[in-house]
């Protein structure tokens, strides 16, 4: 069994692995699709020091359009059942209730929200009735127009309040503030430059009061980051490992990744810097 208190309490960054059961997601679509490939990589990123595995059904990348309900349930559930069975603590990855819900139900003791309650309006209370984390993630839109609404006058402000609305949104419905984990949603609705700069404004999310975890990982602001040639989402590591060191340094609950073992050794060296054991 989880220890939610303990997940979610203050300390060394968690590790969050991505495995998207998806035939399309940008960096790492089609390559875990079939449930037991799927729960292979999940088992094999615990064993690589993930806290956590994100199971997600339904790519989110710009421009993908949306699968059902049930194509995603079917994706999701196999997997979380098996890897909740081996005492995996899972996370789904989605922005249905009733998806959350069953993935709940087959053991996950998260739900990663990436629309934070705004897609489906069951959701809040839905997760509200069960006791698990959730997680509220920055979000303007659905993915075919989600780049249509990039635009701000000044992104960290406008972010962090659209995301302090959406914590007392949650808050309201009932989610415990000790199980509400914030994102401020790097690449959706948001350009390069948006990205860079909220994660410079890490410390203004910090001071949001909750914890607070970020998806850097392979995003395509990484692609072209120091000049050059544009880099393949899976040759974005590099810079992603970077990230996590300076976010964990910084002292983030949490990094989203899809390598979990050079993350780790990230997060223990900038945890050894700040002479945290
Ligand atoms: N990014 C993606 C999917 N889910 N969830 C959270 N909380 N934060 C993110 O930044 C995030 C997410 C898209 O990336 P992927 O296709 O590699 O999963």
């Amino acid at each position: 069994m989880t220890d939610l208190s303990a997940l979610l309490a203050p300390g060394q960054t968690r590790i969050v692995g991505i495995l998207n059961v998806t035939p399309d997601s940008f960096s790492d679509g089609g390559l875990y699709d079939r449930t037991e490939t799927a729960v292979a990589h999940g088992l094999a990123m615990v064993a690589e020091g993930a806290d956590v595995v994100d199971v997600g059904g339904e790519s989110t990348r710009p421009g993908a359009l949306r699968v059902s309900a049930d194509v995603e349930r079917a994706r999701v559930i196999p997997v979380v059942t098996a890897l909740a069975a081996e005492g995996v603590a899972v996370s789904v990855d989605t922005m249905r209730a009733d998806v959350a819900l069953a993935a709940v139900q087959a053991g996950a003791v998260m739900v990663n929200d990436v629309s934070g309650g705004l897609a489906d309006e069951e959701m809040l209370t839905t997760v509200a009735g069960l006791d698990v984390a959730y997680v509220a993630m920055h979000w303007r839109a659905q993915s075919d127009r989600m780049q249509q609404l990039a635009v701000y006058g000044d992104v960290v402000a406008e972010v962090a309040a659209e995301l302090s609305h959406r914590a007392e949104v949650a808050l309201a419905a009932g989610i415990r503030p000790d199980r509400l984990v914030l994102d401020p949603g790097l690449g959706f609705s948001k350009n390069a430059d948006h990205n860079w700069a909220l994660l410079r404004a890490v410390d203004t999310f910090e001071s949001l009061g909750f914890p607070v975890m970020w998806g850097a990982s392979r995003k395509s602001f990484l692609a072209t980051v120091g000049g050059g040639l544009s880099r393949q989402p899976q040759e974005r590591d590099a810079a992603t490992v970077a990230l996590t060191s300076i976010l964990a340094a910084a002292g983030v609950w949490g990094v989203r990744v899809h390598t979990v073992a050079a993350n780790v050794e990230a997060v223990a060296a900038a945890a050894t810097m700040r002479g945290a054991s």
